[in-house]
């Protein structure tokens, strides 16, 4: 076996989004665009020779292709060992803990997360560092710098890796193991959760529906809901990989999740229902009767961890990303503790997570997670509920009733306007930015604008700026509108508005949401134009 070097030409378009490079499958199946785009990861990385890298992917289609192109290449260039998960399966929370638990260099994550698969669907990959967590953005824009350049790649001369047996092989100088994807996590969540209380609740009658979205939390719910904490078999439902989600969207949405959405409305239904998305790192979190968005969700898990072992002596802080409601801000100023707004993307966590200044995190795409790991984690948020819900003995909806009747409500919602032409949408985006100054002070329909601006973040631990993340408008009443780019889609653009009210702890909870942020959302429309723009009548998701 023999290390090649393979001459390529660059490509123009390998610019990592908000979580690595996503594209259509298409595009990653064009000659050397999967190994321009790894050999730019490693030219952008220093000192890995005869260290670990970890490799593992959600299992959507391309994922076992790409990853023998990676192991390769992690080869060629000089890496002593990969750990990869068996079948090239690693949740991304997974692939989190074993790069952590092995002290490994980083990792790739192959994945689209939520977004389909399938020959026409798309794929990703993604590099972490070895804390766990996303690239930051001077490694990401050191790849994409690189990728605009490079003018060859080295590569292993060697037949293609077998993957679905354990143990350990050897490419060029390097060791492949290939682990179990899910022991490891499992036994991760159990130092971190009431075990004992979470079986008794099941045994007690507790039912639940997972639903694992033909995607990788399959295998580790399996294990861990019906394996470890006993609850009945048909739990988990879609529980076995697909590499097209059998041609779904592994998006934990109450569009996607409708079924499960309506069952939890009925009497017959569980008592708790969950989801999570293609690559396990989202969650969807549905009561008898309550679906609790994710913005509540952080809130409620932040307010309730302590009783959790993991978390018993209490949190350190809570962050949040800008688009996010303050329903977290409430209980982080309650509980005495630092509350931090980042840019949308897991990464931004990452050193307020390290520095041990934040504890808990979350994002309104359906996103929390804990210092554990550097990534969001869906298991671990259903888990933490589970917990919650056991030692408090209450359902979902009474739980989150009494948490608005403490710290109020913050009615929120997100309308996305999907495949935007991206003309149309940088142009809206400038323009409003170009109003935001003239805004403060101005009183549409009673609501007096306090503050417009673009969000740039400042990062408390290294100093690092972070621009035009998205624009703000916020009102005397606590109300926001926020607008922005997605850094996610594959095809266009992706135009989200963010709207949120707040409702004081004795005012009306019991408002039908959309209804309630209805005045904001034709506000919206007035400063900002996006369906008179884009030609739209109704966002294409509301969430
Ligand atoms: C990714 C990021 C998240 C982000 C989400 C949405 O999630 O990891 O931090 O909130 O995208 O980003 P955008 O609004 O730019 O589309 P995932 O689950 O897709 O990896």
């Amino acid at each position: 076996m023999t290390v090649q070097t393979i001459n390529t030409t660059p490509f123009s378009d390998q610019k990592p989004g908000t979580s690595g490079l996503r594209k259509r499958v298409t595009v990653w199946q064009q000659p050397n665009y999967v190994e321009n785009y790894i050999q730019a990861i490693f030219d952008s990385l220093e000192g890995f020779a005869g260290q670990t890298l970890v490799i593992g992917g959600d299992g959507r289609f391309y994922n076992d292709v790409a990853i023998q192109k990676a192991i390769r290449i992690a080869a060629a260039n000089g890496f002593g060992r990969v750990l990869v998960g068996q079948g090239g399966l690693l949740s991304t929370p997974a692939a989190s803990n074993i790069i952590r638990h092995y002290q490994a260099f980083g990792g790739l994550v192959l994945s689209a997360s939520h977004n389909p698969g399938g020959p026409d669907g798309d794929f990703g990959i993604k590099y972490n560092i070895g804390n766990g967590g996303p690239a930051p953005e001077k490694i990401t824009d050191a790849v994409f710098a690189r990728s605009k350049v490079i003018d060859s790649y080295k590569s292993e001369d060697t037949p293609d890796i077998d993957l679905g047996t354990i143990g350990t092989q050897k490419v060029g100088d390097m060791t492949v193991e290939v682990i179990d994807p899910v022991t490891d996590y499992a036994a991760l969540m159990q130092t971190l959760f009431d075990f004992d209380a979470i079986r008794a609740l099941f045994a007690g009658g507790f039912r639940m529906t997972f639903d694992a979205m033909h995607a990788v939390t399959g295998p580790y719910a399996h294990a861990i809901l019906e394996g470890i904490l006993g609850a009945p078999k048909g739990t988990v439902i879609n529980g076995v990989p697909s590499p097209s989600f059998n041609d779904g969207h592994p998006d934990p949405n109450l569009v996607y999740c409708k079924d499960m959405f309506d069952l939890l409305m009925t009497e017959a239904g569980p008592d708790f229902g969950a989801a999570s998305d293609g690559d396990g790192d989202r969650n969807l979190i549905i009561g008898k009767n309550r679906f609790v968005t994710p913005s509540d969700s952080l809130a409620l898990l932040a307010a309730n961890a302590h009783l959790a072992p993991g978390y018993k002596g209490g949190i350190a802080g809570i962050a949040r990303s800008m688009p996010t409601s303050a329903a977290a801000d409430r209980v982080a100023e309650k509980l005495g503790i630092e509350m931090h707004e980042t840019p949308t993307g897991w990464k931004f966590f990452g050193n307020l997570l390290d520095a041990g200044r934040v504890t808990i995190c979350g994002e309104e795409s359906a996103g929390t997670g804990s210092d554990h790991v550097r990534e969001k984690d869906g298991l671990w948020a259903v888990l933490l509920w589970l917990n919650i819900l056991a030692v408090r003995k209450q359902g979902v909806d009474q739980i989150v009733r009494e948490h608005w009747a403490t710290y109020g409500r913050n009615y929120y919602t997100r309308h996305d306007y999907e495949e935007v032409d991206a003309a149309i949408a940088n142009a809206l985006v400038d323009d409003l930015r170009g109003r935001l100054a003239s805004l403060p002070g101005q009183v549409f329909d009673g609501l007096e604008v306090a503050y417009a601006d673009d969000f740039t973040y400042h990062d408390p631990v290294d100093g690092s700026t972070s621009a035009k993340q998205g624009i703000r408008i916020g009102f005397t009443d606590g109300s926001r509108i926020v607008l922005r780019l997605s850094g996610t889609g594959t095809v266009g653009a992706t135009l989200r508005l963010y709207l949120e009210r707040y409702e004081p702890a004795d005012g009306n909870h019991d408002l039908d949401t959309q209804s309630a942020l209805q005045p904001l959302i034709e506000l919206c429309e007035r400063l900002a134009g996006v369906k008179a723009r884009t030609q739209r009548t109704e966002p294409s998701v509301i969430t």
